[in-house]
């Protein structure tokens, strides 16, 4: 079970923090319709895409009128590369990332000096909420480079008063060893990174309960509630869900809080979360299940409207602040499995296989077609102690019913030997597809 922090002295907060419901839709409201006012006249595809919609700027005079907007999606940023989207002259962009994107060209995400002051002040947010201090000692494993990653957490870890240890993705020796010798308060990494790196502490005989390590900011990919309990009792640390993504600023849309560690708060003042329909995007009330939609509402070099971002979740009412929560996501639209028909996300996998004694985390899933019939083959690593080929024989059995009997598919389970399957570096890759 996971204990929780201590929430931040209320002096420690932003204002927008402290906001009630009103004053904060009050705001949300106006930097709505500065945002559509920007949009349609310095981008040429939100003003084509408005003007096919039958809507003039003067029209949306707040959130009242967000739905009437057309969404955006990964097309329109893919016909606008690199710079079509921008709502400002390139020589103001400050800074350029882009997102990774399985297939195809990638994502540009541009930035003034106003938008990179707003995205450090919503990382030191991020990391004040997850129980991070001025002064700590943040080793910083993200990615440094295109990925927002690794400078985005740098900034703000900055912008908070911290101690940087720009370490990035790899190399996990060496992080081990920096880790022990700098003692850092704080680690900012994939979920799956932090297990490689757990794994570094094991290789090393170093117990990794006795490392300085007190809070882990973990995101950029999915992981669960399971995985957070494991995390948290092997490290002996609070390990906090950072979410964001590249077309909308980077990490630090949202984060968790450390007293409540129950889903990511968003931070609404910057960014308008909606919940749709996937597949009629029909806007959903709050509680119900669908895919988040983001309007940016201060951002600079490149707003977006309506921004589908494919991640699967839900909106809840705040707790530890008045801005609403997203419960932890699910999955994307486009990682899901249709296996004989039945739908599967990677998520429900981990969920069980961290739940199930004798096996490690690490598991890939590998999709087949033999006989024309799709094939799930899970390839799980046994823990440390579990060599015997018949008890490996029993867990894989007891797998293959969990799953039979939780998610309704049938899969095939490979139970093989610790430290064989390939170790994430960042975002992990976890479904290889080989029916084609
Ligand atoms: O992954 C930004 C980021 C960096 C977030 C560091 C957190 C920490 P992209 O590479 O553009 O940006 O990928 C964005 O990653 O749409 C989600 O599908 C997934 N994702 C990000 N954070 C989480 C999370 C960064 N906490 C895509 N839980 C998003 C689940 C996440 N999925």
């Amino acid at each position: 079970m996971t204990t929780l922090g201590l929430a931040p002295a209320p002096e420690l907060l932003d204002d927008a923090e402290k906001m009630s419901r009103d004053e904060l839709t009050d705001l949300q409201n106006r930097r709505l319709a500065d945002t559509v006012a920007r949009c349609y006249k310095n981008v040429p595809h939100y003003r084509k895409a408005m003007d096919a919609a039958g809507i003039a700027p003067g029209d949306v005079t707040g959130l009242g009128q967000l739905a009437a907007l057309p969404f955006t999606g990964k097309a329109e940023m893919r016909e606008n590369y690199p710079f079509g989207l921008f709502a400002v002259p390139r020589h103001e962009v400050r800074r350029l990332h882009a997102s990774s994107g399985t297939t195809g060209r990638p994502v540009i995400a541009g930035y003034t000096d106003a938008d990179l002051d707003m995205w450090a002040d919503v990382v030191a947010r991020s990391l004040r909420a997850a129980g991070v201090r001025a002064g700590d000692l943040v080793h910083n494993a993200y990615g440094y480079g295109l990925f927002t990653g690794g400078l985005g957490l740098h900034d703000g870890a900055q912008r908070l008063g911290c101690t940087v240890v720009p370490v990035s993705g790899g190399m996990t020796a060496r992080q081990v060893q920096l880790i022990n010798d700098l003692a850092p308060d704080v680690i900012c990494c994939t979920p799956t990174y932090l297990l490689t790196v757990l794994d570094g502490f094991a290789d090393a005989g170093i117990d990794v309960r006795k490392a300085s390590l007190r809070i882990a900011v973990l995101g950029a990919e999915p992981w669960t509630d399971a995985m957070r309990d494991d995390l948290e009792e092997r490290a002996g640390l609070h390990a906090l869900n950072i979410y964001g993504l590249t077309e909308v600023i980077g990490p630090g849309v949202g984060c968790e809080c450390v007293e409540t560690k129950d889903g990511i708060t968003i931070w609404e003042d910057h960014f308008y979360p909606e919940i749709v329909d996937p597949v009629t995007g029909v806007p959903l009330p709050d509680g119900e299940l669908g895919e988040l939609v983001f309007t940016s509402l201060t951002k600079q070099a490149m707003p977006v409207l309506r921004y589908r971002t494919r991640d699967l979740t839900r909106l809840l009412p705040g707790t530890a602040r008045p801005m609403r929560r997203i419960e932890r996501i699910s999955g994307r639209t486009d990682d899901m499995l249709i296996i004989r028909g039945v739908n599967v996300f990677p998520t429900q996998i981990e969920e069980i296989v961290v739940a199930t004694p004798g096996l490690s985390p690490h598991f890939i899933l590998e999709l087949t077609r033999p006989a024309r019939m799709d094939q799930l083959t899970i390839k799980v690593e046994a823990s440390q102690g579990l060599s015997d080929p018949a008890n490996r024989e029993s867990v894989a059995g007891r797998l293959v019913h969990r799953i039979r009997d939780r998610i309704g598919v049938t899969a095939t389970v490979t139970v093989v030997d610790p430290a064989t399957l390939e170790r994430s570096a960042g975002k992990l890759r976890r479904v290889y597809d080989l029916r084609q």
